[in-house]
């Protein structure tokens, strides 16, 4: 245990920084008792929300892991029991619009627009179900974004100040945001004016880039003095440190804030030199524009407005949820914690707003282990999966299964037909199929027995494992709780082989099948917030009436329909075929892309697409668990390894490094200097005082320009530190 014994923190028990798992037990009759009274379901509504997209471009698998994610956890409180609103809506604002209008030569308002009605279209595709889809240019999201902007600065936390601001004399105008790049002043990497996209991710103040270059006319641009408000984000530091300690989610959205917050809080220019935006409400801003990132995420807020205001606020109170005590979950890219866990909370608490309950910070998609890059056209397009006759559940399943949240996602089509043929066809598909086939032919539908008492029990399992992934915001966990019933529903028929006892032991062949028809309801059940269609389908098979999405978890002992129709297939295999055309067609496009680009001399360096998010892909082996290792070695071979019990000194992040940190770790001879790539997931400030073990005779390495001299020992992937149990002493040797 690296953080020491669980303490209670917030709203949960967090050990490891992690919640705990509740051990808590399902009872039917809908009353769930559990040691924390704060779990999920709670009395109150909660609101789930995912980042907004730029309304500027297609939207590919890179932006249906986080909607389809947030979809499927919403679905998946509401069947145990929570109320839940699922919110989002198009970000129409700054310069990630402004810049690709301006490219085609269109208004910003019109080009937003088109592509906002084209994702209120694309996301039902896919079982996105949003209570809410607004866009942050309408006016309720102008009204709360200028009311709470009013309110801030009315509590003396907005001010005015003359800073630098990049501006292009040429195209005779200012430079803000993604109309300047140049170098970042942290990293080094190539920057745009307000993030450092291609290196640390910081968010970057208006200034700050290194040799600033226009993106309107390539020229090196020109500071010049403006006056400009800012948001006293450095006055909320002490609020802050207590916010991340009591926030649930990913642990990368804890801790990296964290580090953030150690190197001191700059406050925050809120405001841009443009037309294009929410116009700054106060005095002495007359001609400026909120900068995006102050209105966009205030769509969570408006969106659920909107959804009250239009089922009623009786059944959905929005107020509650965003002023009292509503249970708050944002879903987001990576890229995006820093304006999820610093800017946002400290504008919510500055405007009297309710905190966040969990941030969940997911990792990026690779394309066969190379950098999902919309240029590149190494993407999958979400309009093109739908084209090529997929069905939207098998990626939905693909998402949320593949690697835990944090992790980066590999998609390539040979892993999706692995995944989909394995998993969906063979385990789910069969299982539900044979099950359902049988059942019709000897009974017509579910026979008259009594569910024996395992396969209640095992059903119980897997309703619990629900309830505990979702207080872990593991969508991979409640997948995996279906798919697993499912495979012990496959085991169950095997080992009991009904076929032979119908004649036999007819009493027992029609409590075989009992069981069966209704393992085969409660995968379907559970299955529901990741495959929707597919679960609806095998409800209508059982002659369920109703949604299954009005389904409770409990629902799925309850027994089917005495009397149900013969049954079809409801996966189809992903042919071997289908998947060398597939991996030719994206060959071909990259090429075709490589070669547009290299006649058009266009500088890689400089592009300004947002969705363009190339990322290094550093993959971890996805599903469960890596295989065992087929070589064996010998006694002598492990006696090579030095291994030894040591003891964390200090930890402090790496800068410029996302995700690696710095230890001193004393091993008894000596104090050694260690890279780990734990900065994300450990608070790195608990670490000092820990016992680990140590690879003392790794061969050394230099990364980011710092020594790493030994290797820290750690278990999945959340860097589980490997320690001792008793009074091995420091320097001892692990054998
Ligand atoms: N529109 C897209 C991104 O940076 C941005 C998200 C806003 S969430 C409030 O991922
Ligand atoms: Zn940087």
């Amino acid at each position: 245990m690296v953080d020491g014994s669980p303490v209670v923190v917030g709203r949960a028990t967090i050990d490891d920084g992690r919640r705990s798992k509740t051990g808590g037990f399902y009872a039917r009759h809908r009353q769930h008792t559990y040691m924390s009274t704060d779990d999920f379901p709670t009395d109150r509504p909660a609101v789930v929300t995912c980042g907004l997209p730029y309304a500027n471009g297609d939207l590919h698998i890179g932006h249906l892991r986080g909607y389809i994610g947030a979809d499927a956890f919403t679905r998946a409180l509401r069947t145990i029991g929570q109320q839940a609103a699922y919110v989002s809506g198009s970000d129409m604002h700054g310069t990630p619009v402004a810049v690709n209008a301006e490219q085609e030569g269109v208004d910003p308002e019109e080009f937003a627009l088109r592509w906002h009605e084209q994702y209120e279209e694309t996301f039902p595709q896919f079982n996105v179900d949003f209570d809410n889809y607004g866009h942050t240019h309408d006016e309720t999201n102008t009204a709360i974004t200028q009311e709470i902007v009013r309110t801030l600065d009315e509590k003396g936390h907005v001010y005015e100040k003359e800073i630098q601001v990049a501006y292009d004399p040429d195209a005779d105008q200012y430079l803000p945001d993604r109309y300047v790049v140049g170098t970042c002043p942290y990293c080094g990497e190539a920057a745009r004016g307000d993030e450092c996209d291609e290196g640390c991710q910081r968010h970057l103040e208006p200034g700050e880039v290194e040799e600033p270059t226009s993106t309107i006319t390539g020229n090196p641009a020109e500071y010049r003095e403006r006056s400009h408000k800012f948001f006293e984000v450095s006055a909320f530091e002490e609020y802050l440190t207590e916010f991340l300690d009591g926030l649930e989610g990913t642990s990368n959205a804890r801790n990296q804030p964290r580090q953030w917050i150690e190197d001191g809080l700059q406050d925050w220019c809120i405001t841009r030199d443009m037309d294009w935006g929410i116009d700054y409400p106060g005095t002495g801003g007359e001609d400026l524009v909120l900068y995006v990132w102050v209105d966009a995420p205030i769509e969570y807020i408006s969106s659920t407005k909107q959804y009250a205001e239009r089922v009623g606020t009786d059944e959905y109170d929005w107020e509650e949820v965003w002023t009292e005590n509503g249970d708050i979950v944002h879903f987001i890219g990576r890229d995006i914690i820093q304006h999820h866990t610093i800017f946002w909370p400290a504008m919510l608490e500055g405007a009297g707003y309710t905190a966040p309950r969990a941030v969940a910070a997911t990792g990026f998609i690779t394309i066969n282990g190379k950098g999902l890059s919309t240029s590149r056209n190494r993407a999958i397009w979400a309009r093109e999966y739908l084209e090529e006759g997929f069905h939207p559940d098998l990626l939905r399943y693909y998402l949320t299964t593949t690697g835990g949240l944090q992790q980066d996602v590999d998609f390539s089509w040979d892993a999706f037909q692995e995944k989909v043929n394995g998993e969906l066809v063979g385990t789910v598909g069969n299982f539900w199929y044979r099950s359902l086939l049988f059942a019709y032919r000897n009974y017509e539908g579910t026979p008259e027995a009594e569910v024996s008492a395992d396969v209640e029990s095992r059903i119980n399992g897997a309703i619990e494992e629900v309830h505990e992934a979702v207080n872990d915001y593991s969508l991979r966990g409640i997948g995996q709780a279906a798919t697993r019933l499912a495979q012990f529903g496959n085991e169950y028929i095997q080992r009991n082989e009904p076929w032979k006892l119908t004649d036999d032991d007819p009493e027992k062949a029609a409590q075989v099948i009992r069981d069966c028809v209704q393992i085969a309801k409660a995968v379907a059940v559970l299955l529901e917030p990741i495959a929707p269609e597919k679960a609806q389908a095998l409800w209508e098979q059982l002659s369920e009436d109703g949604q299954i999405a009005d389904a409770y978890l409990e629902d799925a002992l309850e027994a089917p329909p005495r009397t149900f129709e013969e049954p079809g297939e409801l996966f189809e295999k992903v042919e071997d075929d289908r998947v060398d055309e597939l991996n030719t067609k994206l060959e071909e496009r990259v090429a075709a892309a490589a070669t547009d680009e290299a006649d058009a001399g266009a500088d890689e360096e400089t592009e300004s697409d947002d969705t363009d998010d190339e990322e290094s892909g550093d993959m971890t082996d996805t599903d469960d668990l890596e295989a065992l290792a087929d070589d064996r070695i010998s006694f002598d071979d492990f006696q090579d390894l030095d291994i030894r019990v040591g003891r964390i000194e200090t930890a402090e992040g790496i800068d410029g490094a996302d995700d690696l940190a710095r230890l001193e770790v004393d091993i008894g001879f000596e104090t050694r200097q260690v890279v780990a790539g734990i900065k994300q997931l450990h608070n790195l400030e608990e670490l000092p005082g820990e016992t680990c073990i140590l690879l003392a005779n790794m061969e050394p390495a230099e990364l980011f320009g710092v020594e790493s001299n030994g290797m820290i020992l750690a278990a999945g992937e959340e860097a589980d530190l490997l320690t001792t149990h008793g009074d091995a002493a420091v320097g001892e040797k692990v054998q």
